[in-house]
């Protein structure tokens, strides 16, 4: 199989909230094949879909009830085909995401497995009696609460790692590896060209379903430690890969909570037993609460000195063996420019997604841009409790404010704004006028006030604009082999530089210097390199040499 993939990039779509065609609120197919033109100008290679099967969206689509149907609410069969027919016209590959840790509780799946111990589909799911009465370990779920529901007619409990309505698989049953295995091919079948597999590494549960770590004051143990990457996780990967992956040109990247190098270097080899790439997490959990209960939700920021001793671990460690996925937002987290960057003026805003774009486009690995990104949009910070919908959002607060105490209001206010999945999840701001162009009707989630002054048609209009910027990062990747094979080295000394990062990229004949100024100082810095050096990418006009201005970020090739 080819490796195209290694020099794609990859565009997110959150299919809820990107257009909305037939003005109910919701994004929807049509709406995004209207928009694929827009997506081919940014110039990326792959759309991902976040799930747009049938399914009560409890958890806005990670919830399927049916893997072979089309959520009524973004279309049908007809409009995918559409869809995936004019992605490919426009030379776009579609990736699906793939969500098989766990069904819906309205899957045929569950709703027979449910039915009693005898059904035949009850070994889907993973089912286990009480201990003394109560929950048959300690875990909680990730979305608060217990990780185990009781169900009265069979005195049985089973599990969800997610909510309720979220039911984990029982992967130890061969039935159910070969049943998504054949829904994979299905989808291969008619055409689409890759899967994001949603928490993949949490498939293979420990025997016996041990009793997890837990803090003085928490009332359950965090399930991560013994979910992710569990005994048999290669296995079912290797074999997934020998009865999908390895019928069809596909690309593959692993979402992939509380991965580690060693295991990454597993999922990902290059030895191509099992995924092309992980997502990695180690950069998403730098900022957030020094309370390991709080988790995220806290307001201490990333220190440049931890960031780049992240993405330089990754970097270093992948190199030759396996391949990273490079990625700032998605559908889970908060706005880059909110977050690593700078949104209180308008020129920071500018200014600081471009050099935190230049940052994660010139490594080594396959870049993700989520909706919106492209043009720094930035994180919604709600005032209220009300606005949220997310069940992430909702529940936290619940726990955190009303049951344990933990947090006033005002403060998980403030944290929600900084941390909650909803600032991913606004509708795309297309425009200055109702709902930003995204749709007629009052939209599923709040619009970002700000969208009157942040869309896509003013960046259009504007050669400075963070879209255009992105495309040429997009344009370099595809043109200079450097961006894709080249080694990454940090400048001699930049390790104990806590406001500006410096690398070199290197193959046989270009070496690129990259140059990021992570403050809004005026700073001097010296580095060395050759007259004839050529300035590839800037977000400045001009280059002042030693004088790196507020978020500056500049490219040389030589
Ligand atoms: O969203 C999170 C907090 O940032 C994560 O803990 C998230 O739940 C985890 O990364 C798994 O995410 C994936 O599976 C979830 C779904 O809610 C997320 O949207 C999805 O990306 C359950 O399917």
């Amino acid at each position: 199989m080819s490796n195209w993939w290694k020099k794609a990039v990859i565009y997110q779509v959150y299919p809820a909230s990107f257009q909305d065609s037939d003005n109910d609120g919701i994004g929807d197919l049509k709406g995004i094949t209207s928009r694929l033109d827009y997506i081919k100008k940014l110039g990326v290679d792959i759309v991902w879909l976040s799930p747009i099967y049938k399914s009560p969206q409890v958890d806005n689509g990670y919830d399927i009830s049916d893997y072979q149907a089309i959520n009524p609410t973004f279309g049908d069969m007809a409009a995918f085909d559409e869809l995936l027919h004019k992605a490919h016209t426009l030379g776009l590959k579609v990736m699906m995401d793939l969500v098989v840790n766990h069904t819906s509780d309205e899957h045929k799946w569950f709703q027979e497995s449910r039915k009693g111990k005898d059904n035949p589909y009850r070994d889907y799911y993973i089912w286990r009696d009480g201990r003394n009465g109560e929950d048959p370990n300690n875990w909680g779920s990730f979305f608060m609460g217990p990780a185990w529901k009781y169900d009265e007619e069979s005195d049985q409990y089973y599990l969800h790692l997610f909510a309720p309505q979220q039911p984990d698989l029982n992967w130890e049953n061969p039935n159910v590896r070969h049943s998504v295995y054949d829904m994979m091919n299905w989808w291969a079948d008619k055409g689409v060209d890759g899967f994001r597999m949603d928490v993949i590494n949490y498939i293979s549960k420990p025997d016996g379903l041990p009793d997890g770590e837990k803090g003085p004051h928490e009332k359950y143990a965090n399930p991560e430690p013994l979910v992710a990457n569990g005994h048999r996780i290669h296995e079912f990967l290797q074999e997934m890969h020998q009865n999908v992956m390895a019928k069809h040109d596909l690309v593959t990247v692993g979402e992939t909570p509380g991965v580690n190098i060693s295991e990454a270097q597993k999922y990902a080899n290059f030895d191509g037993k099992e995924l092309n790439m992980v997502f990695q997490f180690e950069h998403m959990g730098l900022d957030g609460s020094d309370n390991p209960t709080l988790g995220r939700w806290g307001d201490r920021k990333a220190s440049l000195k931890g960031l780049r001793a992240n993405l330089t671990k990754w970097q270093k460690a992948l190199a030759g063996k396996a391949w990273n996925s490079l990625y700032w937002d998605n559908h889970d987290q908060p706005r880059v420019v909110s977050r690593f960057g700078d949104d209180s003026t308008e020129q920071n805003r500018v200014l600081s997604a471009k050099m935190l774009a230049t940052m994660l486009h010139m490594q080594q690995g396959t870049p993700y841009v989520f909706e919106g990104e492209e043009i720094g949009m930035t994180n919604a910070y709600f005032p209220s409790i009300d606005d949220y919908v997310d069940i992430d959002a909702i529940n936290a607060y619940h726990q955190f404010v009303e049951e344990m105490h933990l947090v006033d209001s005002k403060d998980m206010i403030k944290y929600l704004g900084l941390h909650s999945r909803d600032n991913a999840r606004t509708p795309m701001q297309w425009n200055d006028q109702k709902n930003a162009g995204f749709s007629q009707h009052q939209p599923w989630e709040h619009m970002n006030p700000n969208y009157r002054s942040v869309n896509v048609e003013q960046a259009l209009a504007g050669p400075n604009s963070v879209f255009y910027y992105y495309q040429k990062l997009i344009d370099l990747r595809h043109t200079l082999p450097v961006i894709t094979d080249g080694v990454y080295n940090l400048v001699a000394d930049n390790e104990n530089d806590d406001k500006v990062y410096a690398f070199t990229r290197k193959n046989a004949d270009t070496t690129l210097l990259v140059v990021l100024n992570y403050t809004a100082e005026k700073l001097e810095r010296h580095y060395q390199i050759p007259v004839d050096a050529k300035l590839l990418i800037s977000n400045y006009t001009d280059d002042m040499g030693d004088s790196l201005r507020p978020y500056e970020a500049k490219v040389y090739q030589y």
